[in-house]
């Protein structure tokens, strides 16, 4: 391979007036609409990408004298995101240099209390203590957390596997296993169609199961998701949403179920049996690809529209007409998100978003172009085929606690406070969290903060004084977004972008004078280096005598790059690198397999679910009967628990208000602003309720990412943990142990104070 990208080469952009410089025409043969911009003022000005979410979107950096960054906007000339940037990303100047930012690594004292200390001689430490507990206990005492912070880093997101893998440790958790891991178990036990699913982009329609990309930017197409949903509608998209809520998504929907949450089970089952029964399924595509389609049919007999409107509380009709306009109205996929995958049967749900895709044909066929076969991550070829269910999990190691597998070379984060509470050979002792904050977004939160304070070390590299941070023995603070050379997440681009683009960003400031935050790449080699270990990166080897530079890190990751690394640099927009299109292959006949759309597993799952005694209003959960169900969702300002600390974050969202629907208010007697005390089978939080109706009734919603350390938690400023209310104990899926996150049965009442202990 080799070549240029289509795009037109603008490296020397940044002197120029950008309107010279703007004729990006994207990979759907697409001209970008020219947008007036001011020129950029090259010593001043950078271009740059926001790394705060996925959503990647093209900024303006300002610099001052020394290289510190004092402004940041939108590129409205940037050809991927037309202009868009959000709250949360331009808050990134007091990110980088406001007061809440750890500037110096950082040692608990024995009092609770933080010390800096130099870096070497934490590095110094915190390897004298794993190479104790690494002779003492083996390789698996030693355990890794990797989280949005880490992902979010091209150069870094890989490092905790390299390290946790050159010390022969298995024990690699991340935030991936309480998000949306289902998809992997899914695709586990369906069988996978190497050239993937229809594209949203060009879809006919689509339909959004739980997911909210104009909050969330992923689902559709993250590249401005506003402006891209808007385009599709108008060439004719039709639009299906399910949630509970009324998002800000379904305003564009043509069908829109508001179920509760928890039943999507019920409803693709559902949806599946009338598509089977009227024969609207895509039986060219069935017969060739699905090795098992009488057992599905057999299995989703029971879920009768009426079963359906009992248990979910959406109408007969409304069901028929979604179930319509997904399987009659041409191509394009079902996407789910975090609210299926959250809820109970989570991985059941995805395997049947899973089945109504196979059955609908929904995957790109023979001849038809792969949208994006990949920049920076490998391509492989592709042939229209099925790849069959291989179920990983049940090869590789096990854990100790209740004998789950591994996905995707990572353990269930569902068990991680066990694998460090139980006593017994394997206990782990010592942990690494990179980029994450688990304190805050683990389930079962008092058992999470429990295990972190048993741990011999835990070291954190991390920006902020978090509940995690707080719970360590060393902190590790690392340079931020735009003081280090970048990629977009390339561990996914596949899935997140809908076109071949990639774009290198150099590193456009300096850190605040005076710090010591490092290059997560040093963290990690050098703690190698002073245990004897020889660290790879995605399986290359690196030389142990000279540090690695976070720009070598990148190189690697972009070795299979159809261009060099020169060419891929030389872009400062990004650019479209489709010059080498890629096809879906026809099938092999040899090696072509089929889909299992109703292995025994899953179809003893349905049967479970078929069997519930749930109705709206009466929820069981652990012996106890509940009336309401708590969902899980996002907000618009803020990312996670990201960026918690900073002081205009704070200002706009301080706490996070219980959201009701306002004929739930007044049956209980709940005005806005009154507290109200929201009781699960396992804990209690406290709030204070806000009317929303854009939320069905039967539903509260609160969103995560909010609250301190448990005992040293104050509303008012910090909000609390929706995973105060979620157990670890019981309702853990199979495979993933994936915990119940969103449905959560709960019980509501008006309480007098903010107590939230
Ligand atoms: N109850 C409940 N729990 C949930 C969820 C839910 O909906 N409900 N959602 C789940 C989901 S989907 C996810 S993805 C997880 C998120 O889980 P985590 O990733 O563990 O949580 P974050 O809050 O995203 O933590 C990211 C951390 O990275 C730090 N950081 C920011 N920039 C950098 C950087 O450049 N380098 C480094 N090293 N660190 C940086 C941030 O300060 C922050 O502390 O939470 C999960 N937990
Ligand atoms: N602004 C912002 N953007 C983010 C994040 C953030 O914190 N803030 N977090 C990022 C992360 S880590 C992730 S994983 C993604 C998640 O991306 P999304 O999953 O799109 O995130 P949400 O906006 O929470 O949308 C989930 C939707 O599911 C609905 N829901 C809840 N329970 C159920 C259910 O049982 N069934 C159905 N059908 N729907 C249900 C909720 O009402 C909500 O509208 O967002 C990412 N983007
Ligand atoms: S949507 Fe906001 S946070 Fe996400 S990349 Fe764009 S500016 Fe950054
Ligand atoms: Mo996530």
């Amino acid at each position: 391979m080799g070549g240029r990208a289509k795009s037109v080469n603008i490296h020397k952009a940044i002197r120029l007036p950008l309107r010279a410089v703007n004729d990006t025409i994207g990979a759907d043969g697409m001209e970008w609409p020219r947008m007036p911009g001011r020129p950029i003022i090259a010593t001043h000005e950078k271009l740059s990408f926001c790394r705060t979410c996925m959503g990647h979107c093209g900024v303006v950096l300002t610099v001052d004298e020394n290289e510190q960054l004092v402004d940041i906007r939108a590129d409205r000339e940037d050809p991927q995101t037309l202009g868009f940037a959000c709250f949360k990303g331009l808050q990134a100047v007091e990110a980088h240099n406001g007061e809440a930012r750890l500037l110096h690594p950082l040692k608990r004292q024995a009092d609770g209390s933080f010390m800096p200390i130099p870096l070497e001689q934490a590095l110094d430490e915190i390897a004298d203590r794993l190479r104790d507990i690494l002779s003492e206990d083996g390789p698996d005492a030693i355990a890794g957390y990797r989280g949005g912070g880490a992902f979010f880093n091209g150069s870094a997101a890989t490092l905790l596997a390299d390290f946790l893998g050159a010390a022969g440790s298995h024990k690699l958790f991340s935030s991936v296993t309480i998000d949306q891991s289902a998809k992997m178990v899914a695709m586990g036990r369906l069988g996978m169609w190497l050239p993937g699913i229809d594209p949203f982009h060009t879809a006919d329609v689509g339909m959004l199961v739980g997911c909210n990309p104009l909050v969330s930017v992923i689902g559709t197409d993250l590249r401005n998701p506003v402006k891209r949903l808007k385009e599709a509608k108008a060439r004719g998209m039709k639009l299906i949403i399910i949630d509970p809520r009324h998002t800000e998504t379904a305003r564009f929907a043509d069908v829109f179920l508001q179920p509760l949450p928890g039943e999507d089970c019920t409803i693709l089952a559902g949806m599946l049996r009338i598509i089977l029964e009227r024969g609207w399924e895509d039986k060219n595509f069935c017969a060739q690809h699905v090795a098992d389609l009488a057992g599905l049919k057999e299995a989703v007999a029971p879920f009768s529209p009426e079963y359906v409107t009992r248990r979910a509380d959406v109408s007969v009709e409304k069901l028929f007409e979604a179930t319509e306009i997904f399987a009659r109205s041409g191509r394009g996929p079902a996407i789910t998100a975090t609210g299926p995958n959250m809820s109970p049967h989570s991985n059941l749900a995805e395997h049947l978003v899973g089945c109504l895709n196979i059955i609908c044909g929904r995957y790109v066929r023979e001849g038809e172009r792969i949208c994006n076969p990949g920049v920076i991550y490998p391509r492989y070829p592709r042939p229209a085929q099925v790849v069959p269910a291989s179920r990983p999990w049940e090869n590789g190691p096990k854990s100790r606690i209740g004998g789950f597998g591994t996905l995707g070379g990572e353990m269930m984060t569902g068990i991680m406070a066990d694998e460090i509470l139980q006593p017994g050979p394997g206990r782990v002792r010592a942990m690494i969290s990179h980029g994450g904050n688990p304190a805050s977004s683990v389930p079962d939160q008092r058992k999470v903060v429990k295990a972190l304070r048993a741990l011999d070390l835990l070291v954190s590299l991390e920006p902020y004084m978090t509940p995690t941070a707080k719970l360590s023995h060393y902190i590790l603070p690392p340079k931020l977004q735009y003081e280090r050379p970048d990629l977009p997440l390339w561990l996914w681009e596949m899935l997140l972008f809908p076109i071949p683009f990639t774009r290198y960003a150099p590193a456009a400031a300096q850190p605040p004078e005076g710090s010591e935050v490092s290059d997560e790449v040093y963290v990690f080699w050098a703690l190698a280096k002073r245990l004897g270990l020889q660290m790879t990166i995605t399986g290359v080897p690196i030389d142990m005598e000279t540090p690695p530079t976070v720009e070598d890190s990148l190189k690697i990751a972009a070795r299979n790059a159809p261009v060099s690394w020169e060419e891929l640099k030389s872009h400062p927009r990004g650019a479209v690198f489709e010059e080498e299109p890629q096809y879906a292959l026809p099938a092999d006949p040899v090696t072509a397999g089929k889909f299992t759309v109703a292995p025994p597993d899953v179809v003893a799952e349905i049967v479970e679910v078929a069997a519930e005694s749930v109705a709206p209003g009466r929820v069981p959960s652990n012996g106890q009967l509940f009336t309401h169900r708590l969902a899980s969702r996002r907000h618009r300002d803020r990312f996670n628990s990201t960026g918690n600390l900073l002081s205009a974050v704070k200002k706009r969202v301080p706490y996070n208000v219980a959201y009701l629907n306002p004929d739930d208010m007044a049956e209980k007697s709940v005005a806005k602003g009154d507290w109200v005390e929201l009781t699960s089978d396992c804990g209690a939080v406290r709030a204070i309720a806000e009317d929303d109706a854009t939320l069905r009734p039967g539903v509260v919603s609160l969103i995560h990412g909010f609250g301190n350390l448990p005992d040293d938690n104050d509303y008012l400023t910090d909000g609390v943990s929706t995973n105060l209310l979620i157990s670890t104990d019981r309702d853990l899926q199979t495979i993933n142990a994936m915990p119940r996150m969103s449905g959560i049965p709960v019980n509501i009442r008006r309480a007098s104070g903010p107590a939230n202990r």
